[in-house]
């Protein structure tokens, strides 16, 4: 697809405790299928992918840890200027379900209070080996407002969701307000399509807005 339809492109993370599955998610997502080799060396940094919400054509840039997190050592830099992040845990291990209370700060301190996160219990196709329902989960999260998806990265169960979700959110704080690209640092450009119709009459021009040139 040409980039001239595109609205928008969004600056996304995939953050979370090391194993919990944030690579193999990004890769079914951008590829469709499992990542098979699970070294954990580094690996898929980067991801990108367009996609159609809302009738609004959306350039998702994703961003993994690479393994930084293995090292608790995950830069201030990566976190900059991101609109959403998935957040990730394992439903089959409780110490990665515990770690996300210093990950959702971390998301709020170093990208921005406002960005858009889903909390995602990976590996749902290993269900019998459960730690945490999706029932706690949701009980203890949905007080800070956070929308909540169960995945599995090895069948590719719900993963389009949680990414499209993440978007969807977005789109709709841009269209209420609550939004604004403009802003330094908000992780949103604007896309050939959306300067185009935000071109006004009045002689104001578009070039101090950002935008992406995918
Ligand atoms: N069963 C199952 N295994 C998974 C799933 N996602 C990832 N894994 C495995 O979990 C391990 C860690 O995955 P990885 O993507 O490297 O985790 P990361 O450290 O968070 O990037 C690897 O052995 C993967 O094969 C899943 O949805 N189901
Ligand atoms: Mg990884």
């Amino acid at each position: 697809m040409s980039f001239s339809s595109c609205n928008f492109l969004f600056k996304f993370l995939v953050i979370g405790s090391a194993g919990t599955g944030k690579s193999c998610l990004l890769h079914q997502f951008i590829e469709n299928k499992f990542k098979q080799d699970s070294n954990h060396t580094i690996g898929v940094e980067f991801g990108s992918r367009v996609v159609n919400v809302g009738g609004k054509t959306v350039k998702l840039q994703i961003w993994d840890t690479a393994g930084q997190e293995r090292f608790r050592s995950v830069t201030r830099s990566y976190y900059r200027g991101a609109a959403g992040a998935l957040l990730v845990y394992d439903i089959t291990s409780r110490e990665t379900y515990n770690a996300l209370t210093n990950w959702l700060t971390d998301a709020r301190t170093l990208a921005s209070p406002n960005i858009v996160i889903i909390l995602c219990g990976n590996k749902k196709d290993l269900d019998a080996d459960r730690e945490v329902t999706f029932l706690e989960a949701s009980l203890v999260y949905s007080v800070s407002l956070l929308f909540m998806i169960n995945t599995s990265a090895l069948t590719g169960e719900n993963v389009e969701e949680g990414f499209l979700k993440c978007a969807r959110t977005i789109l709709n704080k841009i269209d209420s307000g609550e939004l604004d690209p403009e802003r330094m640092g908000s992780g949103i450009q604007y896309g050939d399509a959306s300067l185009r119709q935000l071109r006004q009459p009045r002689g104001t021009t578009t070039q101090n807005k950002q935008q992406c040139n995918c």
